[in-house]
C-alpha cells in the first residue's frame, strides 16, 4: 500500500525535509518502506481537504489506504511499531538505545 507524507511546496530547503517532515521521512527511511511526498502550499494546508487530515492545518500528515496520520510522534511510533527496527520487543534492549541515542 502506497504511503503519502505531506511537506512544504514551498520553504527554504525547497520542501526538501527540513521542516518537521524530517521525522516521518528518517523514521520511513530507518524501516526501508518506500513513500511518495505530496507539497502543499501554505494555502491548502488550510484548506478543508488537508484540515479533514491534518485539524490544525500543518505537516507532516501520513496516509496509508483507509488509515491517516496527523503529529510525528503519532506516525513515528506508528512505524516503529508495524516494522522491524526502530523499536526493540525486548524492554532492556528498548532502554539501551535510548541510552545509545542519548548518546549521540
Ligand atoms: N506537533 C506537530 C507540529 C507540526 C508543525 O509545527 N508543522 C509546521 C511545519 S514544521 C507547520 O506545518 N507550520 C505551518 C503552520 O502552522 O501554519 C508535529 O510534530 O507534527
Amino acid at each position: 500500500m502506497t504511503i503519502t507524507i505531506t511537506a512544504f511546496e514551498r520553504s527554504p530547503d525547497g520542501g526538501k525535509g527540513l521542516a518537521r517532515d524530517t521525522r516521518v521521512r528518517w523514521a520511513l527511511e530507518e524501516v526501508g518502506q518506500p513513500y511518495q511526498v505530496r507539497l502543499v502550499s501554505f494555502a491548502e494546508m488550510k484548506a478543508p481537504d488537508h484540515l479533514a487530515i491534518h485539524p490544525f492545518g500543518q505537516i507532516p500528515t501520513y496516509e496509508e489506504g483507509s488509515l491517516s496520520l496527523f503529529e510525528t510522534g503519532s506516525i513515528v511510533f506508528h512505524l516503529a511499531e508495524q516494522h522491524a527496527g526502530l523499536l526493540p520487543k525486548d524492554r532492556d534492549a528498548r532502554a539501551r538505545d535510548h541510552v545509545d541515542v542519548c548518546r549521540t
